[in-house]
């Protein structure tokens, strides 16, 4: 299975494409279409998000609502054009964004070009590629759902985290009427107090983390036949290449308890292999173990700043201020769809690769008959 991503942020639109994807599979557009509006929302995005109103198109693939076996491509249209000053060559880099990088690879010296690839209206088309996933998985009865962690200093503390788990639908409601993503009511308002104080008082930006479940996962999904693409590989690959992303861990988080605290003990209750705990988050040794999936993604703070950085003008050397350009001030809350679809994209992947990929209903039977003879 292959996915691709293409498109401008300021071109005519944005596209994902699946490759791969077995025959047979519905694909609901409303249900894409409200993944997009939820990568819009979130307390302390930027302009661009009054201007676009997502919605996608499905243009290859789908025949009657069903998949047909060929690529599925997503396209969603831009409604935003280039801001007025980017049609003015830039030279100063902004610190933190590719900038830089981009135009020592590239060497276009009008930096603006980078930014079409650079901005993160790509994770649109990222979010509806996720929905797909998600649409595929809960034929499994397998489930994806990312909550916000923290935003700046204000964070939620693991022991909430571990109550949630308990009842996934009444917090994923919760979710769902925070402004910021977060399910609970009095530390969601504190990160809305962070954002006001902090981000917008400062005219600066706030980064943060997000926690990212996986329900219903049978264990013996991946593979250690290429130790580059184990499940925890592919998480750390996947989870990465979102934009902000600066660090993914799997499962517990403090580290520094013994292995006898740490592992993960085998008990067996109503005739299923269980654990008494999930330090492990749901993955060892590359393989999925039946657990919950547990994934932590870590969030720099955007980089464009209203109240900006020292640069250099990298035509004449001088020194200058970085320039401010449209951003948002806080992407966490957003960045939930897409940790999601990441970890959904991966678990499809995972069952497509174990079961066969040509019709959606031979791989259902083949899936269950294996985990039923095995009573798992
Ligand atoms: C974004 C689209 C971009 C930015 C932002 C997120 O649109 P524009 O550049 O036209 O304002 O708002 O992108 C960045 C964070 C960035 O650094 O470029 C989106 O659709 O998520």
């Amino acid at each position: 299975m292959e996915f691709k991503i293409v498109g401008d942020s300021h071109g005519p639109f944005m596209m994902g494409l699946i490759e791969g994807i077995p025959a047979g599979l519905t694909i609901d557009k409303e249900t894409i279409d409200a993944e997009l509006r939820r990568r819009q929302k979130g307390y302390g995005r930027g302009e661009r998000m009054h201007i676009e109103s997502d919605e996608v198109d499905i243009v290859s693939g789908v025949w009657n609502g069903m998949t047909t076996g060929a690529p599925v491509v997503l396209m969603i249209g831009n409604k935003a054009a280039n801001p007025i000053d980017a049609k003015k060559e830039r030279t100063v880099p902004r610190p933190g964004h590719g900038d830089y990088s981009a135009w020592a690879k590239y060497e276009l010296t009008d930096l603006n070009a980078y930014t079409e690839r650079n901005s993160a209206r790509w994770t649109a088309a990222l979010a509806a590629l996720g929905s797909v996933a998600k649409q595929f998985l809960t034929i499994f009865d397998v489930h994806v759902m990312g909550f916000v962690a923290s935003i700046g200093k204000v964070h939620v503390d693991d022991t909430l985290f571990d109550e949630l788990q308990k009842d996934f639908d009444a917090y994923i409601e919760k979710r769902d009427n925070s402004l910021v993503a977060c399910p609970f009511e009095d530390i969601s308002e504190c990160m809305i107090q962070e954002i006001e104080n902090v981000a917008f008082k400062e005219a600066t930006t706030l980064g943060g983390s997000t926690k990212t479940f996986a329900t219903g996962v049978k264990p013996g999904l991946g593979s250690y036949s290429n130790v580059f693409n184990k499940v925890d590989s592919k998480i750390g690959r996947y989870f990465m290449s979102i934009p902000s992303v600066k660090g993914v861990h799997i499962g517990h988080e403090d580290v520094s308890c013994t292995g006898f605290e740490f592992q993960d003990p085998f008990t067996y209750e109503n005739g299923r292999i269980k654990r008494t705990k999930n330090f492990a988050g749901g993955i060892e040794a590359g393989i999925t173990n039946g657990e919950n999936i547990v994934v932590t993604t870590y969030f720099k703070p955007i980089s464009t700043l209203a109240n900006p950085l020292n640069s250099i003008d990298l035509e004449t050397k001088e020194r200058c201020k970085a320039p401010y350009i449209r951003s948002d001030s806080v992407i966490v809350p957003a960045a939930t769809v897409l940790t999601e679809s990441v970890l959904a994209m991966i678990l499809m992947e995972e069952i497509v690769d174990g079961f066969g990929n040509d019709n959606i209903e031979l791989i259902r039977q083949r899936y269950f008959e294996k985990y039923s003879q095995m009573d798992l």
